[in-house]
């Protein structure tokens, strides 16, 4: 099985970095009935794929139309993938989360991922979408009483944002009350972390995951002794 599943993961991240979408959803087809993991194959398959296209781009190596055609490949491919996440049916949510791309940032391949898996997992996701102002989430976490904020930026330019972010949650006295979590692809680790004021970050959703759910269970055993 370890030898077919990795053929597999190989075929997803070619088929997006050939713009392939036929092969493209071939491997999803071999995947789903390889029992491959989906989550699996979109982080080290579907996402592979597309990082290399990324590194290429960044290169000057292949054009932009190229890179948008590789992430409509990648979007159609996770789209069907998404679909065998398996869902958790608790009655209450695990948690609910505000999440969106910081203003001037359009990437959203991510906080689509980030938005099924955390659903999947049990968690109510506001997925407020692209380019939104710190003011959005805000806004959004106040209306809707959330658990956890989380902002994601992919770009140099936009990283700043989530800084931005965890400033105007202290300054309108609101950081305690929610937690702060950042990440996607652009995130330069551990020190721009504590920078933005954030109680966490992730550059991978299954460790987000891991990370929001020990974050509220903290939170929960916080709540309880006061
Ligand atoms: C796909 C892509 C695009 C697509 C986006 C399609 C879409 N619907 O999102 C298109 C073609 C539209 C695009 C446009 C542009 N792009 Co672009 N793009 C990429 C690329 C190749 C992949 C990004 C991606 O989707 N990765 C896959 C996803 C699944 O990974 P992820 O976002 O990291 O998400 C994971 C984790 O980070 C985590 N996560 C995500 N969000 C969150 C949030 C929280 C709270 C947590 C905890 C975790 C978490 O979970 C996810 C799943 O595991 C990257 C290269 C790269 N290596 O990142 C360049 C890249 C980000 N783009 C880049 C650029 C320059 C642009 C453009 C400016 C190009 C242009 N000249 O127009 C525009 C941006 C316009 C704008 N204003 O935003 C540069 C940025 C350079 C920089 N350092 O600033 C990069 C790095 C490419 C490069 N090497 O030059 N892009």
């Amino acid at each position: 099985m370890s030898a077919n599943k990795e053929s597999i993961l190989k075929k997803l991240a070619d088929a997006v970095i050939n713009f392939d979408e036929a092969a493209a959803m071939a491997a999803v087809n071999e995947a789903i009935s390889g029992q491959v993991d989906p989550v699996e194959a979109i982080t080290r398959g579907l996402t592979a794929g597309i990082k290399e296209v990324g590194d290429k781009f960044g290169r000057g190596e292949i054009p932009l139309p190229f890179l948008m055609l590789a992430a409509q490949v990648m979007e159609k491919a996770m789209n069907e993938l998404l679909k065998y996440v398996p869902e958790d049916k608790r009655p209450e949510p695990l948690g609910v989360m505000v999440l969106g791309t910081v203003e001037g940032d359009i990437h959203n391949l991510g906080t689509n991922i980030v938005t099924a898996v955390f659903t999947a997992a049990g968690f109510k996701v506001y997925n407020i979408g692209v380019d939104q102002p710190v003011e959005n989430f805000i806004k959004k976490a106040e209306e809707v009483n959330a658990d956890i904020i989380g902002a994601s930026a992919l770009m140099s330019n936009t990283l700043q944002q989530q800084k931005f972010l965890g400033e105007a949650l202290k300054k309108r006295g609101l950081r305690d009350k929610y937690i702060y979590m950042v990440g996607g692809g652009a995130f330069p680790g551990e020190e721009w972390c504590r920078e933005c004021g954030a109680d966490d970050y992730a550059t991978d959703v299954m460790i987000a995951l891991e990370k929001a759910k020990n974050l509220i269970a903290e939170r929960k055993k916080r709540k309880a002794k006061k």
